[in-house]
């Protein structure tokens, strides 16, 4: 697995480098909306602590990822009315990674609307 990059978009989010619509923050994770949205209100949860995916993550930054994406993934569903919602997340190119800082997709969902893509 290549090496993190601290070039990557996500690491220039949190160093405020370039904006976000962020819409959760706490000591070890940012959560904020998807710029290429899958469904209304698809919104992303990152861990402050630098790792390029699932594989190479500390422990005590994934507790704290899932954590969030909890707290987050309540918040949107409530936000968006939703039925279900679904959560994923990606791992190197052939897994289908484009932003490699791991990341947690949230997409609230509707009985039967389809995801974009
Ligand atoms: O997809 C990465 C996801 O990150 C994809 O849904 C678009 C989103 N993205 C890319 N750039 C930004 C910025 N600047 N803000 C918010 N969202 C962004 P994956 O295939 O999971 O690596």
């Amino acid at each position: 697995m290549p090496a993190y990059d601290p070039d990557n978009i996500f690491a220039k989010i949190l160093r405020g480098e370039i904006p976000a619509h962020t819409v959760y923050e706490d000591d070890h994770t940012l959560a904020f909306m998807d710029v290429m949205p899958q469904g209304e209100g698809h919104t992303l949860v990152i861990p402050k602590a630098p790792s390029r995916g699932l594989l190479d993550a500390e422990p005590d930054s994934l507790a704290a990822l899932a954590r969030s994406v909890q707290v987050v993934a309540r918040a949107v569903k409530a936000a968006f009315a939703a039925d279900g919602l679904t959560v994923f997340q990606y791992n190197e190119p052939a897994g289908g990674q484009t932003v490699f800082h791991l990341h947690v997709h949230i997409i609230p969902r509707r009985e039967g609307v389809p995801l974009k893509r």
